[in-house]
């Protein structure tokens, strides 16, 4: 990799600083002006662990911000909306009728669905970048405000989502997943029987063309239309799947709630049992021929789709070498990295359903590879995540902070001035390689 003239990367830098200033909107930070005018949950999420040691401040409040949506259940919502834009962006609060639903925050209109559990995570690096500084007494103030609302966000998802009985938290949905359009979702979507024509009045029918939309706004109305029920998720929903991302995320998050209990008082044993049993569930259940797959539990069976979300499980720092290894082979084969000028795609090259243009059906992502590389670093992988961070700097210096990015050409794709991509990229230089 050529060596870049520091001048530039300044720039990159202040740029970087812009774009998330102008997606600020009080203590809050949109993924993109236009497209995206509300609070995402795992957008913050990267936002706040981008922000770790550069703004611990204000990742903080990111943080606490998102959590202001979070309902009784301890369900952390997917989207927390901004009231005075309510319904510039489809589906708003009028779909998702949450002021309606006992459980939901009062006067805070959120979507009914979650995303991958990544809070405790950030939580802890923010909690890690400041304890050795003169805001120790602040970071543990935050993480006593936090580690009872993330340890309620945990106990949901045990108890609410383990709808295989096997240990993994299922999404009832592919929004859930962050992923939305990836091909592991595919063969579940065309199954569903009944899902035609589920658009709504108002609702623009080109934002994702050609996709499954029709299918997710059907599913979105089922399960508002059952109240949001546990029960029903359990009976009757008809999209259930046991993906390896969300769930190598959630096991990140229970260390790090583990390592940050006795900082707010509580016994971090639970936390860790929770990562052993985890891990044991993804690896009897979604590990197979050399990677994880995804698990459709209304189909029975695995989808045999090899995604970037199949690299999940190494956030676990207790995943077994020999898999890591194995993991780590697919990821550098010309599946993943060894074909595309600028990885990682977010499926693999050579699946049928790999497209280099639609969205997350192809393009790389910057919160992915900063995942991945934080992964690699993890297991010790330096010159893998050294790569990884290289190959994502080399993407943003080329296109801009794009909300995702061909993977042979590295151009831009979907929006601009893309929040996690510049949070993410304040991180990547600020850093060599660190866990
Ligand atoms: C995309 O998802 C939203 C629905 O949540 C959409 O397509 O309208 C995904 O890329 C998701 O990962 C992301 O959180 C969201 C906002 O950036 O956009």
């Amino acid at each position: 990799m050529e060596a870049r003239p520091a001048i530039d990367d300044a720039a990159l830098e202040r740029e970087a600083w812009s774009v998330l200033e102008a997606n600020r909107t009080g203590t809050a930070t949109v993924p993109a002006p236009g497209l995206y005018p509300h609070q995402w949950n795992w957008d913050s999420t990267f936002v706040a662990l981008g922000l770790a040691r550069r703004d611990p401040r204000r990742a903080g409040e990111e943080l606490l911000s998102l959590l202001t949506g979070q309902w009784g259940t301890g369900m952390v919502p997917h989207i927390v909306f901004r009231p005075a834009l309510a319904e510039s962006y489809f589906p708003g609060p009028s779909v998702w009728r949450s002021a309606g639903h006992p459980a939901a925050p009062r006067g805070v209109p959120t979507s009914g669905l979650t995303q991958p559990p990544m809070q405790a995570l950030a939580a802890w690096r923010v909690w890690r970048h400041t304890r050795d500084t003169a805001d120790r007494e602040e970071a543990d103030a935050l993480v006593r405000r936090l580690h009872p609302m993330l340890a309620a966000q945990h106990d949901y998802l045990t108890s609410c989502r383990d709808l295989g009985g096997g240990g993994l938290a299922a999404i009832v949905h592919p929004w859930e997943s962050g992923m939305d359009d990836s091909p592991a979702w595919d063969d579940p979507l065309e199954a569903l029987a009944g899902a035609r024509d589920a658009r709504l009045p108002g609702e623009p029918s080109d934002r994702h063309p050609g996709d499954h939309h029709d299918r997710y706004v059907w599913l979105a109305l089922r399960y508002r239309d059952s109240g949001y029920d546990g029960a029903y998720l359990r009976q009757d929903h008809p999209f259930a799947v046991e993906d390896p991302m969300f769930n190598g995320i959630w096991l990140a998050s229970c260390h790090a709630l583990a390592e940050l209990a006795p900082v707010a008082g509580a016994d971090p044993r639970p936390y860790g049992e929770a990562a052993e049993r985890i891990r044991a569930a993804l690896l009897e259940r979604l590990w197979s021929g050399g990677a994880f797959q995804a698990r459709d539990l209304c189909a029975g069976r695995l989808i045999p789709v090899c995604t970037v979300g199949g690299f999940g499980p190494m956030l676990d720092p207790g995943m077994p070498a020999d898999r890591v290894a194995e993991l780590v082979g697919v990821l550098e084969s010309a599946r993943f990295m060894g074909a595309a000028g600028y990885p990682v795609p977010s499926c693999e090259i050579r699946a049928s359903r790999f497209d280099r243009s639609r969205y997350w059906r192809g393009p790389s992502w910057v919160n992915t590879n900063w995942l991945l590389r934080r992964a690699a670093a993890l297991h010790g992988r330096d010159d893998l995540a050294r790569r990884l961070g290289a190959a994502t700097l080399r993407l943003v210096r080329q296109s801009g902070f794009r909300e995702c990015f061909d993977p042979f050409d590295g151009s831009g794709r979907g929006g601009r001035d893309f929040s996690w991509s510049a949070a993410l990229t304040l991180d990547l230089l600020a850093d060599s390689v660190e866990a």
